[in-house]
């Protein structure tokens, strides 16, 4: 009787993937890791000139992106003494191939040698006052997806998870920088206006539909993590319009330069 061999553990199978990652970037170790989210993609190109880039699916355990605005590429990025590890889009929640493809690319970025982790996305904003295109760091999280990434009794410790010293860097680089908890909810419709109004009371004043389940992995990586939403529309129920995906794309076109900006000047500092 043969045996087939037992399937790779998400961690092997990571493993491969950044192994698979040095030869066809050439580039041998990455330092920070960047994940660009709803709005993010016209950034990339003020972090640097692209020593290589390469298709998600090019990786093992990677499979294809799905949404509009979201290109499934990797950039490895020369910038100044660093490797730039950036990821031109993720594996959402909602597109129910599970947790641990959601995690992959954080596993893998980590298994790449990346102590560091720059985490955005595109949002809706609770705080009164606050504009599509703004910025806000992420102070802390609330997880609605009702999941984990990490299996078994590993209990990962996820006090200041998002970095107090890299959101303090942030804030020197731009003292108008704003601070707030972000809520997950599993998606993919968007919340009710009840909801939002629920996420309130709990105590989140931005909503989407990824990063905590990234954070969570790369935690549990032992990782730096930098969380940086982008508020790209009100909360449903607060601007008496219905959402739409295209306002998302318009407010990160918008808000391109100064996301780019940002995000140069960060990675310059960690
Ligand atoms: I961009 O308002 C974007 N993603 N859940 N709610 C949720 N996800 C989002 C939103 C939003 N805007």
């Amino acid at each position: 009787m043969t045996h087939a061999a037992p399937a790779p553990t998400p961690y092997e199978l990571a493993g491969s993937a950044a192994e698979r990652l040095a030869e066809l970037t050439g580039v041998e170790r990455h330092d920070i890791a960047l994940v660009l989210g709803s709005g993010w993609l016209p950034a990339v190109d003020a972090l640097g000139e692209a020593t290589a880039e390469i298709d998600t699916t090019d990786l093992p355990g990677f499979s294809a992106a799905a949404v509009a605005g979201h290109s499934g590429k990797i950039r490895s990025i020369r910038s100044g003494d660093r490797n730039l590890l950036v990821f031109l889009s993720r594996t959402h929640f909602y597109e129910g191939k599970g947790v641990a493809a959601v995690v992959h690319p954080i596993r893998t970025a980590a298994a790449a040698g990346c102590s560091a982790i720059v985490l955005t996305n595109g949002c809706g904003g609770l705080k009164p006052g606050w504009k599509p295109g703004q910025p806000v760091l992420i102070s802390d999280h609330i997880n609605l997806t009702g999941t984990s990434p990490i299996v078994g009794a590993n209990f990962v410790d996820l006090t200041d998870l998002y970095s107090p010293r890299l959101r303090a860097m942030c804030q020197e680089i731009d003292s108008s920088l704003d601070e707030g908890v972000y809520v997950q909810f599993p998606g993919p419709h968007y919340e009710t206006p009840a909801e939002v109004r629920m996420a309130g009371v709990m105590g989140g004043h931005l909503v989407g539909m990824s990063t905590t389940l990234e954070a969570i992995a790369a935690r549990e990586a032992g990782m730096e993590i930098l969380g940086i939403s982008l508020v790209t529309n009100l909360a449903a129920g607060l601007s008496g319009e219905p959402l739409n995906h295209e306002e998302v794309l318009e407010a990160g076109k918008a808000a391109a330069s100064r996301m780019g900006g940002l995000l140069s000047q960060v990675v310059a500092k960690i």
